[in-house]
């Protein structure tokens, strides 16, 4: 069975976006792969995060994976710093990177304008996701379109580290959805949707109630056609709600089109806040459920000692390969 992983930052409460771009293929690609689904908490502390709050905001993405509907019967959910070994891979791959790679890489370029203090840990996180995905030897990695990136410099590395250390390293392919790779944020539609980005005016989050969803959707920034046309050049706000609508319904964009083709931008946006509203209310139904459910850290312990067996014996490979340790006859 081909193996993906994917990983979430504990970074705030998860939005729209990222159930659209990542958690809903998680859960399709969940029945045909065999798949490791983790919370990417040290990625997190890439920016500093209050102690207490990244502790409760890691317990609610694993309830918010559960209640979207990872199976821990078909996949392995874990937390990422409780596996010490992608620290480990992490370091003998950023020795295997260069400056100049990680210098390209555009989140990287876009928060060192905004942010003076940014850390090490940010600049060279891109590696440390390489060898969350490396060592598990996955071939597939779902991931919003914003992460495409990081997956093209993992298989920069691999084949880096492959030709200097023998083929030891699993060539990984993200898997991006055809639609909603990249939701954007209700009030600016340029920008991207975003958890841990300001006010979340503009941003679905997945605990929002129905009344907030129903407010966020109805002040969405459009234009003044009235047209329920795609056009993302000429229409961000209008397209970005029928990318959500068509997501959602598991329609293509022309449907959407089709459905709408005599209806206002009020009608249209009533029809979004409802698909909304109907995705949202089983999965916070069972959010509530499972937050305070010992369900949690069963699935979390379960999951964890299945990765770190998995992990050791490849680091132990690579440490090997790399020549590091003592000769074992
Ligand atoms: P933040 O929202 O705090 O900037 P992030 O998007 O950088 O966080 P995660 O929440 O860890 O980071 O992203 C989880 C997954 O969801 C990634 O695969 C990412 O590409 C995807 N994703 C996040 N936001 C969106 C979005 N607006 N549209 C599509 N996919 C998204
Ligand atoms: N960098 C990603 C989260 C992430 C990830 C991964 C995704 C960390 N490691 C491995 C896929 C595979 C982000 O910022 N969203």
């Amino acid at each position: 069975m081909k193996k993906l992983v994917s990983g979430i930052k504990p970074t705030g409460e998860l939005t729209l976006g990222s159930y659209i771009g990542a958690v809903k293929q998680y859960i399709e690609l969940q029945k045909e792969y065999d798949s490791y689904f983790f919370v990417a908490d040290l990625h997190a502390i890439t920016k500093y995060q209050d102690p207490k709050e990244l502790r409760e905001k890691t317990k609610k993405i694993v309830a918010l994976y559960l209640a979207c509907g990872l199976d821990p019967k078909q996949a392995t959910i874990y937390l990422q710093s409780e596996n010490p070994y992608h620290s480990h891979l992490s370091w003998i791959l950023s020795c295997n990177t260069y400056l100049g790679e990680l210098n390209r890489m555009t989140q990287y370029k876009d928060q060192k304008i905004k942010d003076s203090n940014l850390s090490v840990g940010f600049y060279t996180y891109p590696v440390l996701m390489a060898a969350d995905i490396v060592i598990y030897d996955a071939e597939y990695v779902p991931v919003g379109e914003d992460q495409v990136q990081h997956v093209e410099l993992a298989r920069d590395i691999v084949q880096r580290f492959n030709k200097r250390y023998g083929n030891k390293l699993i060539m990984p392919e993200s898997i991006v959805p055809k639609i909603g790779a990249r939701i954007k944020d209700l009030q600016e539609p340029t920008k991207k949707m975003s958890k841990s980005d300001g006010e979340c005016k503009g941003s679905i989050l997945l605990l929002d109630d129905e009344k907030i969803v129903r407010k966020k959707v109805m002040s969405a920034i459009t234009d003044s056609d009235n047209l329920v046309k795609y056009d993302v050049k000429n229409k961000p706000g209008i397209s970005n709600l029928i990318t959500i609508y068509s997501s959602l319904s598991n329609l293509s964009i022309k449907e959407v089109e089709t459905e709408f083709i005599d209806k206002n931008y009020g009608e249209f946006k009533t029809a979004v806040a409802d698909k909304i509203v109907e995705v949202l209310k089983p999965i916070q139904d069972k959010y509530y459920e499972y937050i305070n459910s010992d369900m949690i850290d069963e699935v979390l312990d379960q999951g964890i000692k299945k990765v770190t067996v998995i992990a050791q014996k490849k680091c132990e490979l690579i440490a090997k390969a790399v020549g590091l340790g003592r000769q074992k006859c």
